[in-house]
């Protein structure tokens, strides 16, 4: 038997394989859960149903150590945080983010203070914090209220915010771009992805013109953002009081990153739009019975966008759908949508459960 050279292995964790590209030193202490290096898969089906030649991929970031794309931020943030010092750190989340800031500060020997709204965080995702030992706060408000008491206890005492306003975190997030690019030999046309805070958004942004800069691709993307419609500050170019929407992960009002984010729709030439909570379910239930990808709501909201667009693309385009987050995060949201044929209590008898088959 000889060494399997074809198994993914020594992958490093981003900071290390994009050190040169990242605000670190030897100085930094690297806290990573070898994050990044994510798959990117295209996607057959959705690909045919457009046509033309149009080749449509997914950037599965749901296959980070904590199931989203926000452990590329954390990874950054936390490092920088334990360089400085820091002995706790803070977020408000949806969801996502708690997960991830707890995974990582937990591991650098951290306190990890989460606020999170009361009732509106995916039980996979509660799950996570709990398990990773982070100090749950539950409020009774939303993310917005959760984020505006963060910033201020970040402000008053001890404890560094990791929410995407952080710089750091959009420095991590930003290595997502490099892959992709890795992967397609140049950056693909369109970039469909859901926002929420538009951290995201803006830290692909960042890499993709710092490759671009570099002479690494030899165009930038249209960088289109899809939002929930109850949820939809930065299509309507407002705040939403009470957002609301089945993507938990992106009952987002009043996004921080709102200035960046329209800085990168007006560079990349993008667009900004939103889709029902029951065109993200179709996309969502497309992508697991048709592609094989289980990928959480929110994230769905990329491809939903993209199917709306279908009109405008221009044949043999490449797109990139990001799939921010792993479908696991929120069982509840799969037992209520999917349509999947299930018998249950059966007699464990072959010939009824045969029959039951229509055999
Ligand atoms: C799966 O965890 O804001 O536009 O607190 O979890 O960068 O905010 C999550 C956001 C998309 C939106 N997809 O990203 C949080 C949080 C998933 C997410 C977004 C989030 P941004």
């Amino acid at each position: 038997m000889s060494l399997n050279t074809k198994k993914k292995s020594g992958w490093p964790g981003l900071i290390e394989a994009y050190r040169d590209w990242l605000p670190v030193t030897e100085a930094t202490p690297i806290i990573t859960l070898q994050e990044g290096d994510t798959p990117l898969i295209p996607l057959n089906a959705i690909s045919s149903r457009i046509g033309n030649g149009v080749k449509v991929f997914a950037k599965y970031d749901g296959l980070n150590p904590t199931g989203s794309f926000k452990d590329r931020g954390m990874t950054m943030a936390i490092s920088k945080a334990k360089e400085n010092g820091c002995e706790a750190v803070i977020c408000a989340s949806t969801g996502n983010t708690s997960a991830s800031a707890a995974a990582y500060a937990r591991r650098a020997g951290m306190r990890a203070f989460v606020l999170i709204p009361d009732g509106y965080v995916a039980q996979g995702k509660l799950a996570q914090a709990l398990v990773y030992g982070a100090e749950v706060l539950a409020i009774k408000g939303n993310f917005d209220k959760a984020l505006e008491i963060v910033r201020e206890i970040a402000e008053r005492y001890p404890v560094t915010l990791v929410n995407s306003t952080n710089p750091f975190r959009l420095e991590g997030q930003k290595t997502a771009a490099f892959e992709i690019i890795e992967a397609l030999g140049n950056a693909p046309d369109w970039i469909c992805i859901p926002m929420g805070n538009a951290g995201n958004i803006s830290a692909y942004w960042m890499g993709f013109e710092a490759y671009f800069k570099a002479g690494i691709s030899k165009q930038l993307p249209k960088m289109l953002g899809f939002q929930a419609i109850g949820s939809a500050p930065l299509v309507l170019n407002t705040t939403v009081k009470e957002p609301k929407t089945i993507a938990t992960a992106i009952r987002i009002g009043n996004p921080v990153n709102r200035e960046k984010a329209l800085i990168v729709k007006e560079k990349s030439n993008g667009k900004f739009l939103s889709v029902t909570d029951q065109e993200i379910i179709n996309a969502y239930k497309l992508l697991g019975k048709e592609e094989g990808i289980f990928c959480e709501p929110a994230s769905a909201a990329s491809v939903a966008g993209l199917l709306k667009c279908k009109n405008e693309i221009k044949n043999e385009s490449t797109i990139v759908c990001i799939l921010t987050g792993n479908g696991l995060k929120d069982p509840d949201c799969a037992i209520n949508n999917n349509d999947a044929t299930f018998f249950n209590g059966l007699d464990p008898n072959i010939d009824k459960i045969a029959q039951t088959m229509g055999f």
